[in-house]
């Protein structure tokens, strides 16, 4: 294996540990990596797994036993005797994989020593994946072998043993008999565990004949989809059954000649099948890599219609709470910033006298009446935050009833229906009526902590008034404006121009208010009234945009950011464990 390949695993590992836990395609990666690839990396492909797996009853531990040289694995003629992995393999390998537990992919009892008799196979193992072995010194050294329990029988343990062999076996050698070859069950654990190209070896046993035993064998490759290496077939025998002589399948092939035994023994076969393996090994972690991506890509778009069904109604709330009132300020200096510009020279130096002779806020008209916050704004004059306050407060009982509906326990909206568990938990924490108050509470510090981005929206009024006066021309009457302007002093960003319903006319408030609304009116006149309702959709959109995030956040206090990672899992994790499976192609 490569450096590059070795660094790639590492990474994947690193990436996917985290998510073991809660995603099934990540925990089989994590054992995958674990078992089988990052010892592989690190041992130099030390050993072959070669594994036998079937149905109930088949000739599995007869065929292991044949092959170990004598009766290691329980066998009995009613089948059900084996529970658990049993194992054996040259003691100079057991010596290593004992002094490098690393790599080893199972967790190792050895028989004789460990407190381990032959017998423990008749019982399940508390953990599927450990591995009851016997060292046999007529084995070759670079082999392991494994009998395993049947997979398609009743009995839960005994499929999870298959399967925590299977996840990590380089060679499988698959026995069937009659019985058992059209079994769907059979057909389709076979499908799914030979994937990936990986080597397998097909052994057809009690057999009728060698005739029928190749047309059965035959049709059982092409089910499962993948050819094998080789098949294999035995007769049925009465002297097998009663131990009188061992299993001793043949090759079935017709290019091909010789027991089972001969080509799993040879060492050049083992090399062979070992790169093969590798091969289809990375092949699978490809495969869980890119399955669970795509499971992160769906999270993520669920998190993001949660996240989004949340906004869309924040955003009609905030759009009203920012409609309450605007400041004049920006949208006046904005007058002021574009009539400079286009203005004549002379003018320009005029203006820079006059800008010296400060007018007093307090020598103008007061306009302050209709509508005042509830609590008072203070000696200044209003200030946008108490109105926003108070149409948060207005705006508030529809937001958290439709909220509460929606993405709460009655779960109206689809993109709440299919939430997973974890947020749907935290939702319905977040919407519970007790926390509402809270949720206000929480609701006004966060709105009045989000200063207005007042320097956004005096980019936007100048873009509208250098639109408008565009489109009427720079004439005489905007030259006086401009020069009347002048003579207001500057400090307006805290004027606030009020909404006022039926009475079809803004109200200024506070110190500059009065200098605001008269400029307002002079400006709008001149370039047409169209230009105050642009700028406050302008505003409304601006500000109602940062006080549904706000909004957003007070309400799915928790649910809120724990949406905000899924959506960035999607889009960071699941984008950098696709590069990784390309990686590995
Ligand atoms: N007559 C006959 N009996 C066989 C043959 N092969 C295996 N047996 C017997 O069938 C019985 C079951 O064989 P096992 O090797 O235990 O079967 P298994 O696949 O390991 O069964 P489980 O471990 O229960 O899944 C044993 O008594 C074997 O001796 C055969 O070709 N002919
Ligand atoms: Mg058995």
């Amino acid at each position: 294996m490569t450096g590059a390949l070795s660094s790639s695993l590492r990474r994947a590992q690193s990436l996917l540990a985290p998510l073991a836990e809660r995603l099934e395609p990540a925990r089989r990666a994590i054992d995958l990596l674990e078992r089988d690839l990052l010892p592989r990396t690190a041992g130099g492909d030390l050993y072959l797994v070669a594994g036998i797996v079937g149905p109930n009853n088949a000739g599995k531990s007869a065929l292991f036993n044949a092959l170990v040289g004598r009766a290691l694995s329980p066998s009995l003629p009613a089948g059900g005797a084996t529970r658990r992995l049993v194992g054996a393999a040259h003691p100079s390998l057991l010596e290593r994989l004992r002094s490098e537990p690393t790599l080893s992919r199972f967790r190792l009892r050895l028989i004789g020593e460990d407190s381990a008799r032959p017998e423990d196979a008749l019982r399940p193992a508390a953990d599927p994946a450990e591995l009851l072995v016997a060292a046999e010194p007529d084995l070759p050294s670079g082999l392991m072998l494994i009998d395993t329990p049947d997979f398609d029988g009743i009995l839960g343990e005994n499929r999870l043993a298959s399967e925590s062999l299977l996840a990590v076996a380089d060679l499988v050698i698959a026995v069937v008999t009659r019985h058992s070859y059209q079994n769907r069950e059979v057909v389709v654990f076979l499908q799914h565990w030979l994937d990936h190209g990986r080597p397998w070896m097909l052994v057809y046993n009690e057999a009728i004949d060698a005739r029928v035993a190749r047309s059965h064998a035959a049709k059982l490759a092409a089910d499962v989809g993948t050819a094998p290496l080789a098949s294999f077939w035995a007769a049925h025998s009465i002297a097998v059954q009663d131990g009188g002589i061992p299993l001793e399948p043949q090759v079935l092939d017709g290019d091909r000649s010789g027991a089972l035994r001969d080509l799993l023994f040879d060492l050049g076969e083992i090399a062979k099948v070992k790169s093969r393996a590798a091969a289809a090994a990375v092949a699978r972690l490809r495969d869980e890599i890119q399955h669970v991506a795509a499971t992160l890509v769906a999270e993520g778009e669920q998190a993001r219609s949660v996240l989004d069904a949340a906004a869309a109604r924040a955003r009609e709330a905030g759009v009203e709470i920012a409609s309450a009132a605007m400041p004049g300020g920006p949208f006046i200096e904005a007058f002021r910033t574009i009539l400079d510009r286009r203005s004549n020279p002379l003018s320009r130096s005029w203006r820079a006298t006059v800008r010296q002779i400060r007018l007093r806020l307090e020598s103008l008209p007061r306009l302050l009446r209709g509508r005042q916050p509830s609590s008072e704004p203070g000696a200044e004059g209003a200030d946008l935050s108490a109105f926003e306050r108070d149409a948060l407060r207005a705006a508030w009982p529809g937001l958290w009833e439709e909220m509460a509906r929606d993405l709460g326990r009655e779960t109206r909206h689809r993109a709440r229906r299919f939430a997973p568990p974890e947020i749907a938990r935290l939702l319905d924490a977040d919407l519970a009526d007790e926390r509402r108050a809270a949720a206000l509470a929480r609701a006004e510090a966060e709105v009045s902590a989000r200063p207005a981005e007042i320097e956004a929206f005096r980019g936007a009024c100048e873009r509208l008034v250098d639109a408008a006066i565009e489109r009427r021309g720079f004439d005489l009457d905007i030259q006086a404006a401009a020069d009347v302007a002048t003579i207001f002093p500057l400090a307006l960003a805290a004027a606030v121009i009020v909404k006022t319903g039926g009475l079809g006319i803004d109200i200024a408030v506070a110190g500059g208010g009065a200098a605001s609304a008269f400029l307002m009116e002079k400006y709008a006149h001149l370039v047409g009234t169209g230009i105050v309702a642009e700028a406050r959709r302008s505003w409304m959109d601006l500000r109602g945009g940062q006080i549904a995030d706000a909004l957003v956040d007070s309400v799915l206090e928790q649910a809120a950011p724990a949406l905000r990672l899924s959506v960035e899992r999607e889009t960071t994790l699941a984008t950098e464990l696709r590069a990784l499976a390309g990686a590995l192609a």
